[in-house]
Formats: structure tokens, C-alpha cells, sequence
């Protein structure tokens, strides 16, 4: 491993914090990250020194906050190595809104009834929604990718599915439940070949791993800020510029225009056609550090340690008696959401036992309703890792099943279950 994680965790102020007078042990990375003194600081210093609006005024603060705005897109523009950083990448408010983004403004203008949209059984609901509500207005149909018993995608399932009929290929990188990094790079190239567009759902991959766009050669990238380092409120679309250049806006107002008539307007060039009104300034800008830091530590780097983390959870996890982890077991194929079950105990109770001794997870759906169906369960727990987490922080979660287990007898359950 190329960093030291006890250095790197005192840049991170919350890490520091009690949790019902225990240490916090924070495994819910994959709903949001915890953020660096560097982004907590350029925040406070754009509203202390720069605030303004962007893109209109000709005063000094105006050019600043401008500078600064625009200087965050082509940062993000070279992490996935897009190669019109300028053009190419569109700040929105999160994953979510990045696929609305191209359900609407692609979707509206390219799907007819007959088409197909392909996504797959393990889609976030952002992921699943925008689709479903645009399949309505077009009459296009939706159809997706079969999971085999280790939770990973079917690739005849996938070679069945992706035909002449699929107009969109909308997949996750990886899974917010199951861990499982999809092959997108040949699911783009199958997409192609029938004709098709890809969107990749990088909501949980590029923070995690390096993703170059490129090398995938998707069409569309979505992430969110808030998943790696930096402040909520901000997401990113991709897209290739030409894709982008014949699409028609997503949501019209000011600053998405070039000339507006009572009747009719022509529209701003690229990006800022996607950008209507004044756009999350200061988090974009505090998006930057983030990035840097990310950088900093290397994404190969980044998902060494997490690789082993997780290896190292799931070992673990699978050695308590009762606990069932679903999603791939090598993490060689995998990122570090672990999704696991303890017995009969809700997930819910879980999350709460483990509350009080100060390790946060994630319990219920994991807006993955779908996914939860194939598995046969209406929840799971989930720890989730990131950059700053360390292996007595998965042995702290092991602890706490333990008093879990005192509190509901719930080995005991499982056992009786198993007889
Ligand atoms: N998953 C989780 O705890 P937003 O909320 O728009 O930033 O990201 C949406 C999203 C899209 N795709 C995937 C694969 C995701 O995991 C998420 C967010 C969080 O799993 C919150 S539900």
C-alpha cells in the first residue's frame, strides 16, 4: 500500500468525533463520504473572500468565483480523462439529476415506441426511474440483465438482451448493494455494435477505482460529488461532445442561452446549455480538493486499500455464525459495499445496536427494491469502506454483531433456524 492510513485520517476533523461516548466507526461510505479539512476550507474560504455569481459579472469577485468554477470542470474533465474537459463535463446536482439529464434531453428525442432501453437487475433506483418515466412518454420498452448465483451480470443474458431493437445501454459500474464491478467496457462495445448509447452509473466506481472514459468509450458518465471527498450537492455528467452537441436542453432559464425572443430562443454552447441558472457554485469549486486529495493518495492506490478491506470484512463477516454476505466473495471483483444479513434480525435493529456502539452502517433497500426481490429479502445491512477506514474498524463492526448477538440471541436463532 502506497499510503499511510493513521496519517491520512487526521485530515478528516469527524473521524474524531464520539458516537454514545464510543469512538465513531463510520461504514456508510457508500451514501456519502466523510469530507478532508481541504474541502471544509475552500468552502469557508469562497464564501469569506470570492462569493458571487458566475458567468455575468465583470467585477473582480465575479472573475474569481468564475476562475475557480470553471477550473473545477476541467479538473474533473482530466480525473476520467475526457477529452473535451471544457465541453464534456456538465455540473448537475447528483447521479440522480445526471441521468434525468439523459433520459430527457436524449431519450425524448431519440426512443420511439419498439425501441429498447437495457439496464440490468442490480440498478439503483436512479438508475432504474428516469427510464421507467421516459419509456412511459415514448412508448420505448425496458428490458434488463439477468444476475447469475454469485451476483454477477449473465453475459449470455447480456449478448440475448443488447440487439438491434436496444437504443440505450444504461448499467452501473458497481453495485450499492452487491459490490460487483460490471465490464462495461465490453458491454460498450456490444452496446455499439447494435447501434446503441451507453450510460455508465459511475455513482459508485469513480470514487473508488480509476475510471477512464475513454478506455470504457461509454457515452455517458454519471457521478456525484458527495461519494468522494467532496461537498453534496454537486454531480457530474459526461458526455461525449458530439452526443451532447444535438441534444436539446434539459431545463431552460438564464444562463443556458444565447439569444431569447418572446417566441423562441437559440441556446448557449457547450456545457453551459445544460447549466439553466446559478449553479452550486461554491461546492463545485470545493469539489476541487477533493479530487486533488484523491489524486494525492493515487486511484490505484485507493483501491488496493480498499480491495483488502474488503477481503478482509468479508472474511470475517462470513466467519460469524448466522451472517449471511451477499455479492461476490473475492474482492478482486468487487468494490466495498458488503451487504449481509444476521440471522433473522431486521436490518433496522441491527443499524441501531451498532448505533450504540458507535458504527454506522446502512440498513434497508438501498434504493435497489428490485435487486432486494432477486435476493429474496426486503432489506440487508451494509458497511461500506473508503479511503480513511482501517481493518479494527471492520473488527469494531464484528464486536458489535456480538453484542447484537446479546441483546437478540440472534446466532442462537439462526442456529435453531439451521436444525
Ligand atoms: N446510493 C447508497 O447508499 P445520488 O443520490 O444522486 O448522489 O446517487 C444516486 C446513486 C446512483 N447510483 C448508484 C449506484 C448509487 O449507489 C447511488 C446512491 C446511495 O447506496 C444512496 S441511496
Amino acid at each position: 500500500m502506497t499510503y499511510d492510513v493513521d496519517v491520512i485520517r487526521r485530515d478528516f476533523p469527524i473521524l474524531e468525533r464520539n458516537v454514545h461516548g464510543k469512538p465513531l466507526v463510520y461504514l456508510d461510505n457508500a451514501a456519502t463520504t466523510q469530507k478532508p479539512r481541504s474541502v471544509i476550507d475552500r468552502l469557508v474560504h469562497y464564501y469569506e473572500h470570492e462569493n458571487a455569481n458566475i458567468h455575468r459579472g465583470l467585477h473582480t469577485l465575479a472573475e474569481e468565483a468564475t476562475a475557480a468554477y470553471e477550473a473545477s470542470r476541467l479538473k474533473v474533465g482530466e480525473f476520467i480523462n475526457a477529452e473535451h474537459p471544457g465541453q464534456e463535463i456538465i455540473f448537475t446536482r447528483n447521479t440522480t439529476e445526471s441521468i434525468n439529464l439523459v433520459a430527457n434531453a436524449w431519450g425524448r428525442k431519440n426512443l420511439k415506441p419498439g425501441d429498447e432501453i437495457v439496464f440490468s437487475a442490480m440498478e439503483h433506483h436512479s438508475n432504474l426511474i428516469p427510464w421507467q418515466l421516459i419509456a412511459l412518454a415514448t412508448g420505448a420498452r425496458l428490458r434488463f440483465i439477468e444476475l447469475d448465483e454469485s451476483g454477477h451480470l449473465r453475459r449470455d443474458d447480456a449478448l440475448a438482451k443488447i440487439g438491434e431493437r436496444t437504443k440505450i445501454v444504461a448499467i452501473t459500474q458497481m453495485s450499492n448493494v452487491l459490490g460487483t464491478i460490471n465490464p462495461v467496457k465490453e458491454l460498450a462495445q456490444l452496446a455499439h455494435r447494435a447501434g446503441a448509447v451507453v450510460l455508465v452509473d459511475g455513482a459508485q466506481s469513480v470514487p473508488h477505482m480509476p475510471v477512464d472514459v475513454r478506455d470504457i468509450d461509454c457515452d455517458f458518465l454519471a457521478f456525484s460529488a458527495h461519494k468522494m471527498l467532496g461537498p453534496t450537492g454537486v454531480g457530474v455528467l459526461y458526455g461525449k461532445r458530439d452526443l451532447l452537441e444535438v441534444m436539446d436542453p434539459f431545463l431552460g432559464g438564464g444562463e443556458m442561452i444565447k439569444r431569447v425572443t418572446f417566441e423562441s430562443s437559440t441556446y448557449a454552447d457547450l456545457p453551459h446549455k445544460f447549466e439553466a441558472g446559478t449553479p452550486n457554485i461554491a461546492d463545485v469549486i470545493a469539489f476541487a480538493p477533493a479530487i486533488d486529495y484523491l489524486q494525492a493518495l493515487g486511484m490505484d492506490a485507493v483501491r488496493e486499500h480498499e480491495r483488502d478491506l474488503t477481503q478482509y470484512a468479508i472474511d470475517a463477516l462470513e466467519r460469524v455464525e448466522g451472517v449471511t454476505v451477499y455479492g461476490p466473495k473475492d474482492a478482486t471483483e468487487r468494490g466495498g459495499a458488503v451487504t449481509f444479513n444476521y440471522g433473522d434480525l431486521h436490518p433496522h435493529d441491527l443499524s441501531q445496536v451498532l448505533d450504540a456502539e458507535g458504527v454506522a452502517i446502512r440498513a434497508g433497500h438501498h434504493c435497489a427494491q428490485p435487486l432486494m426481490r432477486e435476493l429474496g429479502v426486503v432489506a440487508t445491512a451494509r458497511a461500506s469502506f473508503y479511503v480513511y477506514n482501517r481493518t479494527d474498524e471492520v473488527d469494531a463492526l464484528i464486536d458489535a454483531l456480538g453484542a447484537a448477538d446479546r441483546i437478540f440471541g440472534n446466532a442462537s436463532t439462526a442456529r435453531a433456524a439451521a436444525r
